[in-house]
């Protein structure tokens, strides 16, 4: 898998960025990317190249965020012979319905969204419901780094440094009771402030809802994210608080969560409501099993174009069999898509 976080030793040499090198190019490019090193490495040097990784300035970020910063964060575009995905394309092709279907939409829209204050709820199957102030809820948590892959169902990836803690971690502190196996995660509904839940897009049935079963809640590898590129998350990235979880289709990390439930039942997910034969509830990455529609063998790696369409082959898991596979010991993976 992609690195937990960022040591020295996880990258070669030449792919390292010294701090000095990274400040002295900052200061020459007037970017600045906190922990963001900015080499000119093979294929990314320019300035050109290097100003899409620090488009926007980030503005000044709260102390809850701060402090919680894990105090190394990765130093290299290239980790274990993937490029990190600059800044820019992952903050410019983005999936977010709540502010419009295309690519440039949620980019274009979602910067009026007020995300502070901001309000979690968890219920139902808890020892220890709550209702807290995004602030609170974090509280409790280191931030760490996690590298990762980001596969959508479709067909594109990208490679994304998210900061952010396990969702076991806040499992365990909520005291799951014994009728509670799955995780149902909802997004926030806010027509005055996105769009798409106003305009004629009826299609889905707003709030966004996705779902895991409490086993895979449980894997260490799924995070709940409040950063990415050193920073806060932007709001066309799911601020101030989302899913991720790396070895599924990209639909289940579910941005801008208001609430957290613990479940007895399987929930009925956006997806799979709109489109059950195409959507499953699982929708582990899995280049043998085919969308209806089109192939999943492989992906187009971000940044992606006509004449570099950078298409490589998808894995299995997205990479994180060794991790995953054995929540899925015995579960027909063709059926249960
Ligand atoms: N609330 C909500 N969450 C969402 C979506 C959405 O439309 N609404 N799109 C999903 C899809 S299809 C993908 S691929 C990822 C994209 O995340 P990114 O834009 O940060 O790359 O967000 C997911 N989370
Ligand atoms: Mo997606």
């Amino acid at each position: 898998m992609l690195i937990k976080f960022p040591r020295t030793s996880d990258c070669s040499e030449s792919e390292v960025t010294p701090e000095s090198l990274y400040l002295s190019r900052r200061s020459l490019l007037g970017a600045s990317v906190a922990g963001l090193a900015i080499a000119g490495l093979p294929g990314w040097a320019g300035a050109g190249e290097v100003s899409r990784y620090a488009d926007a300035e980030p503005g000044a970020a709260p102390a809850w965020f701060t402090e919680k910063l894990p105090a190394t964060r990765w130093q290299a575009v290239t980790v274990q012979g993937e490029a990190i995905t600059p800044f820019k394309d992952a903050t410019h092709y983005n999936n977010f319905y709540e502010f419009g279907t295309d690519k440039g939409d949620p980019a274009e829209n979602a910067g009026g969204l007020p995300t502070s204050p901001w309000t979690v709820v968890i219920d139902g199957e808890v020892g220890k419901p709550g209702r807290y102030a995004l602030e609170d809820f974090v509280k409790p948590y280191q931030l760490e780094e996690r590298i990762y892959r980001l596969r959508c169902v479709e067909a594109w990836s990208m490679v994304i440094p998210w900061l952010g803690f396990p969702l076991a971690a806040l499992l365990k502190e909520v005291e799951p009771t014994s009728k509670a196996k799955y995780v149902r995660f909802e997004t926030l509904q806010d027509p005055k402030h996105m769009p798409g839940q106003r305009s004629g897009f009826a299609l889905i049935d707003w709030p966004y809802v996705e779902g895991l079963r409490l086993d895979e809640a449980m894997n260490p590898l799924a995070i709940l994210a409040v950063g990415m590129y050193g920073r806060e998350l932007p709001n066309q990235n799911g601020a101030p608080l989302r899913l991720v979880v790396p070895w599924k289709y990209g639909f289940k990390s579910i941005k801008s969560i208001v609430r957290i439930s613990l479940v007895s039942e399987q929930p009925q997910t956006t997806w799979q409501r709109i489109a059950p034969e195409e959507y499953g509830f699982y929708a582990n990455v899995n280049p043998s099993v085919d969308h209806p529609r089109w192939t999943q063998a492989r992906e187009r790696r971000l940044p992606s174009g006509l004449f570099s369409p950078n298409v490589r082959e998808t894995q299995m898991f997205n990479g994180y069999a060794q991790e995953v596979s054995s929540l899925y010991t015995g579960l027909d993976l063709r059926k249960n898509y």
